[in-house]
């Protein structure tokens, strides 16, 4: 039997093994510098409305710390409009100040833009952006992503592409070769189908896929052609939508019938698995834009009803709210076309990542995905995956010295499996199946 690890010795050996596992990441909003950068960089081609984002002042407005810091300099002293026509300097400055240097940078979010400074080598301990903004401006935004791919150690990121965003769309439309950076795979996202139908049919329409406000069979077919090309287009790997808290199935209503007639039916046609991200209450502040967003208690039994009802269908799930992630976790035991998947936007806090993969290994094993890093600013996977390497790490190690304990021989060979499993494994088979 190859050497049994001590309970000591088998912390140091998850920490290893999580360390030197690159990560295959599911869901973020990164895109390649073929969709273009509005930050200044080396060759200083800018492209205002460019979807890759990246560097100093992008990490320091980030959408999490937007939302904080109209907690300490409310609207009332610095009115929404008067913030959103600033530029990303400006705003970064403001938000450094009021976040970093007059208040305690003890948050998540302000924790998160530390690490990745910290991880990049830029020292900030001046308490000044200005020798990180210069370091980034010498940087080459492709260059870069390798440099942090190889920090974070992420092999592969996975896009999130919104068919119906103009800006998003018309770039793929622009240069049908777009998404074709080996780093990058593309995900077709169709929030509108489910969240807004009608305003989906009359877009579906407008580019040539005739559908009506009702799924009659000719509304059904060319909404199906619709998904059909755009998966080819994009030659995405699955198909993604976020839903809010009051979303059910199965309702009787139209959304049942995008569903049943629409996209479930593509989906098992082409192998591909159906991500649903539940519990997002879109702009409850609208003059917060993205930071707007807030967290609702959502129905499982919904997701039941699909995994029962749709067999051969493959679903990726993930919850916003607490309350919903231990009837989630019991739901994923029941149903093998069903693959939890990460701590997402406000349950990706230490002390709630904690709790829930603490819950999911004792619940689920090794088969769920632990994580997701839902970046939106390239250098933010540096700090997404340290945070919760470190976290998955110690809740490992405990429940490796649990099964030691209990007379099993643990091996560093057989951690290093089930994490591979954890970090890109349960990802690429549950693909692949
Ligand atoms: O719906 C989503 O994919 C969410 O992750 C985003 O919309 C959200 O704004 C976010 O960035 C969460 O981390
Ligand atoms: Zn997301």
């Amino acid at each position: 039997m190859p050497d049994t690890l001590t309970p000591t010795a088998i912390q140091a050996a998850v920490t290893r093994a999580l360390a030197d596992q690159s990560v295959v990441d599911m869901h973020t909003h990164l895109y390649p510098p073929s969709f273009g950068t509005p930050v200044p960089h080396a060759d200083g081609k800018i492209d205002p409305a460019g979807l890759m984002l990246w560097g100093v002042d992008e990490l320091v407005t980030y959408h999490y710390l937007i939302a904080e810091v109209f907690r300490v300099v409310p609207a009332t002293k610095l009115p929404y409009e008067q913030f959103w026509r600033m530029s990303k300097r400006e705003q970064a400055d403001h938000i450094w100040k009021h976040l970093f240097i007059e208040r305690s940078p003890i948050s998540e979010a302000c924790r998160g833009v530390l690490t990745t400074l910290k991880k990049l080598g830029l020292d900030v301990s001046d308490r000044s952006l200005e020798p990180a903004r210069k370091w980034f401006a010498q940087q080459d935004p492709s260059k870069y992503i390798d440099k942090v791919m190889e920090i974070a150690n992420v092999s592969s990121i996975t896009m999130t592409n919104p068919v119906f965003d103009d800006n998003e769309r018309n770039r793929w439309l622009a240069n049908p070769r777009v998404g074709d950076d080996p780093r990058f795979k593309a995900v077709l996202r169709i929030d509108p189908l489910l969240r807004d139908w009608p305003g989906a049919a009359r877009k579906m329409s407008e580019w040539g896929f005739a559908c009506s406000p009702t799924i009659d069979d000719k509304t059904a077919d060319n909404a199906r052609k619709f998904l059909r090309h755009w998966i080819d287009y994009q030659k995405a790997i699955y198909l993604a939508v976020s839903l809010p808290p009051e979303w059910r199935y199965p309702t009787g209503t139209i959304g049942d019938e995008v569903f049943e007639k629409v996209i479930l039916p593509v989906c098992a046609e082409r192998g591909l698995p159906f991500a649903m991200m539940i519990g997002s209450r879109l702009r409850v502040n609208p003059s917060l834009n993205d930071a707007g967003d807030m967290v609702g208690y959502s129905d499982v039994q919904s997701v039941v009803g699909l995994c029962r009802d749709f067999p051969q269908n493959k679903f990726f799930c993930t919850m916003l709210a607490r309350e919903n992630q231990h009837e989630l976790a019991v739901a994923t035991r029941k149903f093998g076309n069903l693959m939890l998947f990460g701590c997402w936007w406000f349950v990706n806090n230490p002390s709630l990542i904690d709790e829930i993969t603490r819950m999911r290994v004792e619940l689920l094993g090794t088969s769920f995905i632990p994580q997701h890093s839902d970046a939106r600013i390239l250098d933010q996977l540096i700090y997404k995956w340290d945070h919760s390497r470190e976290l998955i790490g110690l809740v490992l190690a405990e429940k490796y010295a649990d099964a030691a304990r209990a007379g099993w021989p643990v091996t560093e060979a057989e951690i290093r499996r089930d994490v591979k499993l954890f970090l890109q494994g349960n990802f690429q088979d549950f693909l692949a199946r």
